[in-house]
């Protein structure tokens, strides 16, 4: 049969039996995960299909550990990104078209993508299908769209709002935004071609008075305007003169534009050269001196005014564009400067940084061996250190007066405000870095009046989130210093924009909900979704809401709503069933927003024992190492993958592309060698199913064990959702065991053929689960493999480990020896094990080794020594050293537990002759080293414990 029927055939059987459409059941405990839904303006591609792969198998996985598991899903549609796309739809634009083109949808398909409805229908349905064809367990009646477009939801988001207003979560103000001009739009980072997580920041924009104009000069540490020498421009530069306000200014030719954005009256007056401004004298704020205006290299257009106060003291640019021209008479003759002036400009000390001085950018670009200021990538990194460390270490001189003494965390913020009060400076925001927005234009920052915002950095409302994050679970638990870090580093949020599909605030229908502030609750949502369709406008007021997911009475709510109280408590019921959620798994790029915006939000919305109980988090999928991209052709969709290699492949090889935080790596080579692995399996079935002998053998109970530590050690593994580990451990170590078992039994017992069977089969099911499906049924099981228990085992007999591996061990070293002496047909073979002293020895070194199973020869050698029978005392430093310096090296770490069982290994290898006679064909006998004679006495010196001396003739 082929992969995809049988796949479909099971997939048709869930559907029939109604497997994954979870009700609440009183006598079974919850388990409720989930995962973000997709934005729909595509298909899913390889990237999705990891994060809902995982959460499919922990969903699986729960099913098999009892849980009664409630897997939804659901569709993102808020936002600019399908409206503008269907506005370009819309003007025929070649590049939307052929997008749509390459994903395969026909030329009438594509002139109704102009409308925005219908991308929300076409890519969920095809999403819904896409992820049925994967397998995934999924209540697929509780699935919705977000946005107006759908009322229930829509109604969900306002009450949300309100009451989020109510409990002043939402501030309003005017704040610096991210702005595309080109769209006139608030900027998210999903509007973003490039630039994401960049944001506006505060700069002081300094005024230095000349005769006739003022030059503005940007800087992020006005604490440092007491050091200031000279200014900056680019000579080679040309500046535009304006009017803004009552002032004139000279500014970079950008800056107007951005100005106006910021609430500035700005009219350009005309053009000023750099080379005009360099050798003019202006007053400096604060120190009220004049100071000269120099030539740079590196003053950028695009940031700022493009003039840049001079602070040689404390910033390595400003000080080595200083040294540069002091080194230069002639460049100072190019610019008609007075070299002798210029040599008498010193760096002046303002603050104390510590350990780095208080001429830290003089004595840092020194130490780094900068020779002019050119180097950028070293004077970058100087400015980083120093500006940090300024920061948390700085404290402010006696020369600087008013802030004397204080730190320059403190200092900064008193001068700054000083200056702006006295109309010195004023304040101006930059973005951090370079923002493309959707619409290829560069953004900028707008101030932008009336913005609501989601006061993330509030105080209170930060401690109660951290309250709720320290009692959680995360996946991996090293996650949680990034988590804990964003809480903290969260500011408030814009939640509201002008334009997009979305819901819009409650009470001013201006704004519209930006698509990372309505998908903060949603999982609380989908308790009830399937409820919530079919109910009438007119019902779903707040009080229906709030009577189900908050402290609403449901009499009062049922009346108002024309709703049976009956259904309302039923609702609320299966709210309180199913939430909090336990599990939340995403890509890690989504903590530092999706995630821990949905903390901030639970805190807010409900009750503490409804907050989140489990993040996990995963890398991002790389092809063959490489990241995935449209342009590189190494991107997939889930449909392609699919077609081409059936679902189970497609779980199979992402499963084992990587677990934990780092990024999964797709392997085509596995992917094109995993169905074979798969059939192998069901052929296995098929061949051995009911086989097997009836009567006992002395290694059955050996191979028990193993199967009882493999499933242990598997288990440990699922329950920290580890199942990369789980499978290699259930599918490819356990099978090697088997073989060996084969090996040594000839025939194996049926009953172990059956448990093996069950076992692997149960242990690969929420990877694979039509592999899994067909293999339970073809072993003759009744009932879905899902509703059987994950295998969990026991920590095994060592005894019997240990033992079953010296026979393993002793055949391969005999191997190696008759291969080394070139033997083929050996005419005896004896295994000579080692005396008790060597035991009690190796015990010893196990006992005085350190965490890392290291051994002190000294210290053994002077344990040890004084034990030994005379006899043995020359035999016994020898054994030593070599134990210590080379057996403990190529034993590994945690060494010593294999040699502190009693292992009788004259009974265990006796017992195998047999089997070691039909191996090797000759004589087999077992001697102790004590006793060995004559012939074997210089062999018998070799032995280890676990490792017997052979002699073969
Ligand atoms: B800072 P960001 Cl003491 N081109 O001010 C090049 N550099 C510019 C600029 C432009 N158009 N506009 C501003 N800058 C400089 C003082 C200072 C600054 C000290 C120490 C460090 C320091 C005195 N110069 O900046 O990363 C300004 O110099 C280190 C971060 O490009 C401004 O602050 O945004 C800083 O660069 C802005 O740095």
């Amino acid at each position: 049969m082929n992969n995809q029927r049988l796949e479909k055939k099971w997939q048709k059987k869930w559907e029939e039996a109604r497997l994954f459409e979870s009700e609440p059941r009183d006598d079974q405990e919850k388990y409720f995960v989930n995962c973000p839904y997709p934005y729909m303006n595509g298909y899913l591609h390889l990237g999705h299909a990891f994060t809902y792969l995982r959460a499919d198998m922990v969903s699986r996985y729960k099913r098999m550990k009892d849980k009664n598991v409630l897997f939804p899903f659901a569709f993102h549609c808020t936002g600019t990104p399908i409206v503008a796309a269907a506005q370009r739809v819309k003007e025929e634009e070649e590049s939307q078209i052929n997008a749509l083109k390459q994903m395969g949808l026909s030329k009438t398909l594509i002139k109704k993508f102009s409308k925005p409805e219908e991308w929300t229908k076409h890519f969920p349905d095809k999403a819904i299908q896409d992820l049925k064809s994967f397998g995934t367990s999924i209540d697929w009646r509780r699935s919705f769209i977000t946005t107006s477009l759908n009322p229930p939801y829509d109604k969900f988001i306002k009450w949300q709002f309100n009451k989020l207003l109510d409990g002043n979560y939402l501030i309003k103000g005017s704040f610096p935004v991210v702005w595309c001009p080109k769209r006139e739009t608030v900027v998210g980072d999903h509007d973003r071609l490039s630039g994401e997580g960049e944001t506006p920041q505060e700069y002081t924009l300094l005024k230095f008075e000349g005769a006739n104009h003022s030059l503005v000069a940007a800087t992020l540490r006005p604490e440092t305007v007491f050091g200031q020498t000279n200014i900056w421009v680019d000579g080679h530069g040309t500046y535009i003169k304006a009017k803004v306000g009552n002032e004139i200014w000279v500014m970079s030719q950008k800056m107007p534009f951005k100005l106006r954005l910021q609430g500035h009256e700005v009219e350009e007056l005309g053009e000023v050269s750099g080379r005009d401004l360099i050798g003019n004298k202006y007053l400096a704020p604060q120190i009220e001196k004049e100071i000269i205006v120099l030539p740079s290299k590196f003053c950028d257009a695009s940031i700022g005014s493009g003039i840049v106060t001079s602070v040689p003291s404390d910033s390595p640019d400003d000080y080595q564009g200083l040294v540069d021209l002091q080194n230069s008479p002639s460049d100072c003759d190019a610019w008609s400067l007075d070299h002798e002036y210029i040599k008498s400009i010193k760096p002046l000390a303002i603050l104390d940084s510590g350990e780095m001085g208080t001429l830290p950018a003089p004595d840092l670009c020194k130490k780094l061996g900068i020779k002019n200021q050119t180097q950028r990538a070293k004077l970058e990194k100087a400015k980083q250190d120093l500006y940090m460390h300024s920061f948390n270490h700085g404290v402010m001189l006696e020369s600087t007066g008013f802030v004397a003494g204080k730190p320059v965390e403190e200092a900064r913020d008193i001068v700054k405000n000083k200056l702006v009060d006295e109309g010195k400076a004023t304040i101006y925001y930059e973005l951090t870095g370079p923002v493309q927005s959707r619409w290829l234009a560069d953004c900028v920052v707008k101030i932008v009046d009336n913005q609501w915002f989601l006061g993330y950095g509030d105080e209170e409302w930060t401690v109660t989130t951290e309250k709720a994050l320290s009692k959680m679970e995360l996946y991996p638990a090293k996650s949680r210093n990034q988590f804990e870090y964003v809480l903290r580093w969260l500011k408030n949020w814009a939640c509201v924009r002008e334009k997009g599909l979305g819901t819009k605030l409650p009470w001013d229908d201006d704004w519209v909900i930006e698509s990372l502030s309505d998908s903060t609750i949603y999982m609380a949502y989908y308790t009830v979704a399937h409820y919530l369709k079919d109910l009438k406008e007119e019902q779903m007021k707040e009080s229906l809401f709030e009577a189900i997911f908050g402290e609403g009475n449901t009499k009062l709510a049922a009346e108002e709503c024309g709703i049976k109280q009956a259904d309302v408590i039923k609702w609320r019921n299966e709210f309180n069933y199913w939430y909090p959620y336990d599990l939340r798994i995403s890509g890690k790029d989504l903590i530092q927003n999706h995630l821990s915006f949905s903390l901030f939000n639970h805190t807010a919305m409900f009750s503490e024992e409804k907050w989140p109980k489990g993040f996990a988090v995963n890398g991002w999928v790389l092809v063959e190492g490489e990241k995935m991209s449209k342009s590189k052709g190494n991107f997939f969709t889930l449909k392609e993958l699919t077609a081409k290699y059936g679902a189970d492949v497609v779980r199979f090889t992402l499963c084992n592309a990587g677990e934990g935080l780092d990024d999964p790596n797709w392997e085509i080579s596995f992917a094109e060698t995993a169905g074979k692995k798969l059939n192998n399996w069901i052929s296995f079935i098929k061949e051995n199913r009911g086989k097997g002998r009836t009567t006992d053998h002395p290694v059955d109970a050996w191979f028990r064990e193993v199967m009882a530590d493999i499933a242990n050690q598997a288990h440990t593994a699922a329950e920290r959702l580890k199942f990369r580990t789980s499978t290699r451990l259930i599918f490819f170590e356990l099978p090697q065991y088997f073989k060996w078992y084969v090996q040594r039994v000839g025939e194996p017992h049926a009953d172990i053929v059956k448990e093996y069977i069950s076992m692997v089969t149960r242990g690969i099911a929420p990877i694979v689960p039509h592999t899994a499906e067909e293999a339970w049924s073809l072993s003759g099981e009744e009932d879905f493999v899902l509703n059987q228990p994950f295998p969990e085992g026991y920590p095994p007999n060592q005894e019997l480990i240990i033992g079953e591996n010296l026979i393993k061990q002793t055949l391969e070293d005999t191997r190696a020896i008759l291969n080394i002496a070139d033997i083929d047909k050996p005419e005896e073979i004896v295994f000579i094990i080692a005396p008790d002293w060597k035991w009690s020895a190796v015990r010893t070194a196990g006992e005085l080794a350190d965490g890392r199973g290291q051994v002190k020869l000294n210290d053994l050698i002077s344990s040890v020594m004084p034990d030994l029978p005379s006899e043995s005392k020359k035999l016994g430093a020898e054994f030593l050293k070599k134990w210590v310096l080379k057996d403990i090296p190529s034993l590994g770490p945690g060494w010593q537990k294999k040699y502190s069982q009693e292992v009788n290994e004259f009974e265990i290898l006796s017992a195998a002759i047999e089997f070691f006679e039909n191996r090797f064909d000759c004589k087999i006998s077992v001697v102790e080293a004590d006793k060995a004679r004559s012939r074997l006495v210089s062999k018998a010196n070799q032995s280890s414990p676990l490792r017997p001396a052979i002699f073969v003739s």
